[in-house]
């Protein structure tokens, strides 16, 4: 059980709390020790990356990056090596996925939608000039930072969204292609510019309409409509903002709008004013050959200092209210995808209670000393769910509980929550303020 934290080190970065996950990469929370500077660490198992004879084009990718620096793409700052990881030292966003903002309010205003497709399609423009696709342009790769401006992620390291299936082999596309062009999933040759451009399309479709323009829970049907471009724009559309989308989600990549006649497009052009930024140049890439090998000259320290954390009981238990559908739920956030909550029970009455909660909704529950990972069996919007969770003694009959969405759908973590809390009614500890409010 975590009586103490244990400080992750990776050379001067201090590692807190998961933030992201996918097949080949977690994502952390991690903090400059020297400068303070919070940054966000893309952690890739080397193994996993050489089983999958991905190092070159992972080492090509990163080089690529290095020509990337735009105000609205995160930014890659370092690349470091351990005998067992590549840790990738990434900008750290914190106003979360753009797509959060359409499940908590709905589809946007057309001036809202033009500012970020403004932003998107001034980023696809610089990185194709440097000779750079995304190849998966998607809601989880578009973020937002403290300002609302779009910083999209990955660019360039499309390797990292490979997909590796029950066969073994890797797949480009996984899950529901929702937003990927109809020559890629062809699987013939494609140009990358174009196929962006579609994916670009797509984006605009549910920031103006709300849903997608191409959805069937049948995967075939799906690459039928796709590959027909069958979509229908909702009533509220403007008519210029539909033909514009319409010259977008055109099949033929051929005849598909390239990104000079987006920008002199008529929806597209009112108060367009084209970017004007500066370069920075603050990467340290010398290094993207050396970490991949097995000098231990080049190689970073990961250290585990044992120490309690900064953080004492009254901190943890003011961050772990209740556990209530309200926990997930900020005003500033929207939908947040952690919760904690407190509880006097022994720590395996509290497992045990989570796993039979979770059973019955179809999880697979797998444990691992004081954290438990919940996978969903069946796949959600997003892939399928997976919650994690773990539990901390605050004092000796008091409990803290994290629980995460590691994967999947935001919305889809909510309804689960909504469940637990249900089932966990008798678990969580309630303070005499919480009796209270559940009395009046
Ligand atoms: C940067 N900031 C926050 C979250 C992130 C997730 C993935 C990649 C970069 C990120």
């Amino acid at each position: 059980m975590s009586q103490s934290k244990i400080k992750r080190r990776v050379g001067k970065y201090e590692i807190g709390r998961t933030i992201g996950e996918g097949t080949f990469a977690k994502v952390k929370f991690a903090r400059n020790t020297e400068t303070g500077e919070p940054v966000a660490l893309k952690i890739l198992d080397k193994e996993k990356v050489l089983k999958h004879k991905m190092a070159e084009q992972i080492k090509r990718e990163i080089a690529t990056m290095k020509l990337i620096k735009h105000p609205n793409v995160v930014r890659l700052y370092e690349i470091m090596g351990s005998k067992t990881k590549i840790f990738i030292v990434l900008e750290y966003v914190t106003g979360g996925e753009l797509f959060d903002k359409i499940v908590n309010n709905g589809m946007m205003r057309e001036d809202e939608a033009r500012r970020y497709f403004y932003q998107l399609i001034n980023v696809v423009d610089y990185c194709h000039s440097r000779g750079v696709y995304h190849r998966d342009l998607k809601p989880e790769n578009l973020l937002l930072d403290a300002y609302g401006n779009l910083k999209v992620s990955d660019f360039g390291l499309s390797a990292l969204s490979k997909q590796v299936r029950d066969d073994g082999l890797l797949h480009t596309t996984c899950g529901t292609p929702n937003y990927v062009a109809p020559e890629v999933l062809d699987d013939g040759g494609y140009d990358g510019a174009t196929a962006d451009l579609w994916s670009c399309g797509v984006i605009l479709f549910v920031l103006l309409a709300g849903y997608l323009p191409f959805d069937d829970s049948n995967l075939m049907n799906l690459y039928k409509k796709i590959s027909a471009a069958e979509f229908t724009c909702p009533p509220w559309l403007s008519f210029s903002a539909m033909k514009l989308i319409t010259q977008i989600l055109d099949p033929n990549p051929m005849t598909r709008i390239t990104i000079p006649e987006i920008l002199k497009d008529e929806w597209f052009k009112k108060g367009y004013k084209p970017p004007v930024f500066k370069e920075k140049d603050d990467t340290n890439l010398d290094n993207v050959e050396a970490v991949f090998k097995d000098y231990e000259e080049h190689h970073v320290t990961e250290q585990r200092d044992e120490q309690p954390t900064a953080m004492n009981a009254f901190e943890l238990i003011s961050m772990s209210k209740g556990l209530n559908l309200g926990n997930l739920f900020d005003a500033e956030e929207g939908f947040k995808r952690e919760t904690r909550f407190t509880s006097k029970c022994p720590a395996n009455e509290i497992i045990h209670k989570i796993e039979e909660a979770a059973k019955p909704l179809g999880f697979d529950v797998h444990k691992k000393n004081y954290k438990m990972r919940l996978q969903n069996l069946k796949a959600g919007r997003k892939g399928n769910l997976n919650v994690a969770t773990e539990i901390f003694q605050v004092a000796p009959s008091l409990h803290m509980v994290e629980v995460r969405k590691a994967k999947g759908d935001t919305l889809e973590f909510n309804t689960f929550y909504k469940s637990l809390s249900t089932c966990l009614e008798d678990v969580v500890w309630k303070t005499e303020e919480d009796m209270k409010e559940l009395h009046v």
